[in-house]
């Protein structure tokens, strides 16, 4: 067990981080407007600084579909390029300048969005923002930009292009997520740079979610956004064209609904690929659907645990099961073969110092094969938010640190200093040898591949930058992708075998795989 006071008796290393992956890439204020190019829209992921502590494989699993989404609507005269500024590839390009340059805009990558638009915008190009801090923030945004879309960009794209082209750009575009989402084109994936990720497959086939926890940015004022699905033949038909072994379904929760659960692992099933997803761990109120995702592939799922204390979970509105079943939920996980990458929320107002220790302890404990930390944040026009300012605690707003990475208000037990110690403190801890090797499988015929993934993960920061660097995260990882997708089928076909016999299937032999559970 450890200590309760152990994050805070020793100083922590320093962890290792190239300029490149803090620093944003530099715009030449020097450099003179070009000829513009008719007809040509660039879309714009802006640079935002790396967590240290953190892998930094998470920046490249899967990219974002906030822009690839839109780029589906794009008419059919218009060329369309896509740059993300977080594969070390430098600056986005210039030559020719675009005549719409969109840019998706979240807080923590704000002001290095609005440094852009300001560049292009010299230059005589229109400038598009859409995304969270458009629909937060929008009057710190608008100085920026030609157009904000708020809200669906796949509904606005169209039209703004349509009055780009008619010059007739309107400052502000607005839309709803309450559209049938059956209706939205597949992403258009085929902009992106396949060898730069993991997989190019993110899969989002639902909007939403069936909680309002008052710290998510779902909670945000203004944003409503039912739980929409896509039909299951319209997510199997993306994943087979992006034709790679592995996805990751980038839902908020893709277990809102159990019967659309069940009905997509159903259509997912005969696929033979592999996939994790985010899901809240109520999922587990259904043995059959746990049995259900790992026969359609699932590998690993991320779960939003938040907490171990029941009294932050009822602050914060999250409607989950008690916390002293959380072990045994995870078990049932375990038991199929799914990896489990739990999501925990430190710095909440029943947390004290000791909150590190216990929550290290518990994923040690219960086996967690990932861990994801987060500062609590927040954000902007977020019931937490409107909490914490009309209380005084909010102690700046730079939004550059609302990254989950920094205590940006007053916490109740601890100092934000002592806060920042105890996150960097768990995740030195669960990616030390001892927690990993604490962690390890108990079937030890899948202790090897996990070894494998948590060093990968884990421990190797500078062969992830070198892979992000050189272009080559898809070339290394694919064959270990394509291996665990082949364990993986092997592992299912005999729990088919196993017909319904839901307890006989920690008997099997674990599929063990080298792919983490999910962003
Ligand atoms: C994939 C993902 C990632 C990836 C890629 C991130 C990236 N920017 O490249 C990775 C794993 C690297 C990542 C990292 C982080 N993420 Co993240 N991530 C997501 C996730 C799961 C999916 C994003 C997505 O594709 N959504 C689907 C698209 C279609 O929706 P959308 O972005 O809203 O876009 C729509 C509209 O907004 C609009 N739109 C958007 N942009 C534009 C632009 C134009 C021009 C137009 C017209 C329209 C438009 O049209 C789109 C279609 O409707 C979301 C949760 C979620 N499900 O959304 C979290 C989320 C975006 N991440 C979040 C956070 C906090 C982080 C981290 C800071 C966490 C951490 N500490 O590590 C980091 C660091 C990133 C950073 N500094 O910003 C938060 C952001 C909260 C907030 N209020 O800003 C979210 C919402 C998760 C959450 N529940 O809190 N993330
Ligand atoms: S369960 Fe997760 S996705 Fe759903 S509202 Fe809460 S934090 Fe947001």
């Amino acid at each position: 067990m450890i200590a309760p006071d152990e994050p805070f008796l020793h100083a922590l290393k320093k962890r290792w981080i190239p300029p490149e992956m803090t620093t944003a890439p530099a715009l030449d204020p020097n450099e003179p407007a070009g000829a513009i190019e008719p007809h040509y829209a660039l879309l714009i992921n802006p640079f935002y600084p790396k967590d240290a502590n953190a892998s930094f494989g998470k920046h490249v699993l899967t990219p974002t579909l906030a822009l690839t989404s839109f780029a589906a609507t794009t008419p059919a005269h218009w060329r369309v390029d896509y740059w993300d500024e977080n594969l070390l590839d430098g600056r986005p390009p210039f030559r020719p300048m675009p005549q719409v340059v969109g840019i998706t805009v979240h807080l923590t990558f704000a002001r290095r969005a609005f440094e852009l638009a300001d560049w292009y915008r010299a230059r005589g190009a229109k400038v598009i923002f859409g995304g969270l801090h458009v629909l937060s923030c929008p009057d710190e945004c608008a100085p920026h930009a030609d157009a904000l879309a708020l809200g669906d960009g796949v509904q606005l794209w169209p039209l703004i292009l349509r009055d780009v082209e008619a010059n007739l750009l309107r400052p502000r575009y607005v839309a709803t997520y309450e559209n049938d989402y059956c209706d939205d084109p597949s992403p258009r994936r085929t902009i992106l740079p396949r060898h730069s990720f993991l997989t190019t497959t993110s899969l989002i086939a639902t909007r939403g979610c069936h909680n309002r926890c008052g710290f998510c940015y779902l909670a945000t004022d203004g944003l409503r956004m039912p739980y929409r699905m896509k039909r299951p033949d319209q997510i199997v038909a993306e994943f087979q064209k992006d034709d790679q072994p592995y996805a990751v379904f980038i839902d908020n929760n893709l277990g809102s609904r159990r019967d659309y659960l069940h009905a997509l692992c159903a259509a997912l099933r005969p696929l033979n690929k592999i996939w994790s997803a985010a899901v809240t761990i109520d999922v587990t109120d259904d043995p059959s659907l746990i049995r259900h995702m790992a026969l359609a592939g699932c590998t690993g799922v991320f779960v939003g645990f938040e907490s171990l204390s029941d009294n932050n979970l009822a602050d914060a509105h999250k409607k989950t099961p008690k916390t002293s079943d959380y072990a045994r939920r995870v078990r049932m996980l375990h038991d199929y073969g799914i990896q489990v990458n739990g999501s925990f929320v430190l710095g909440f107002d029943h947390d004290r110092k000791d909150v590190f220790a216990r929550t290290a302890d518990w994923i040690e404990g219960n086996r967690l094969e990932c861990a994801t930390f987060h500062i609590l944040t927040p954000y902007p026009a977020t019931p937490l938010f409107q909490q914490m300012e009309a209380q005084g605690r909010i102690l700046h707003r730079d939004w550059n640190l609302y990254d989950t990475g920094h205590a940006v208000f007053q916490p109740k037990h601890m100092t934000p200093e002592e806060l920042e110690h105890g996150y960097a403190w768990i995740y030195q801890r669960l990616f030390s040898h001892a927690s990993i090797w604490r962690r390890r499988p108990q079937q030890l015929q899948a202790a090897p591949l996990y070894l494998a993934m948590s060093y990968l993960y884990k421990r190797s920061n500078r062969f992830w930058h070198l892979l992000i660097k050189h272009d080559l995260v898809n070339p290394v990882w694919k064959p270990l992708v394509e291996m665990t997708r082949w364990r993986h089928v092997r592992y299912r076909r005999q729990l088919a075998q196993q017909g319904e016999l839901i307890a006989g299937a920690a008997s099997l032999a674990a599929p063990g795989q080298v792919v983490s559970a999910g962003v």
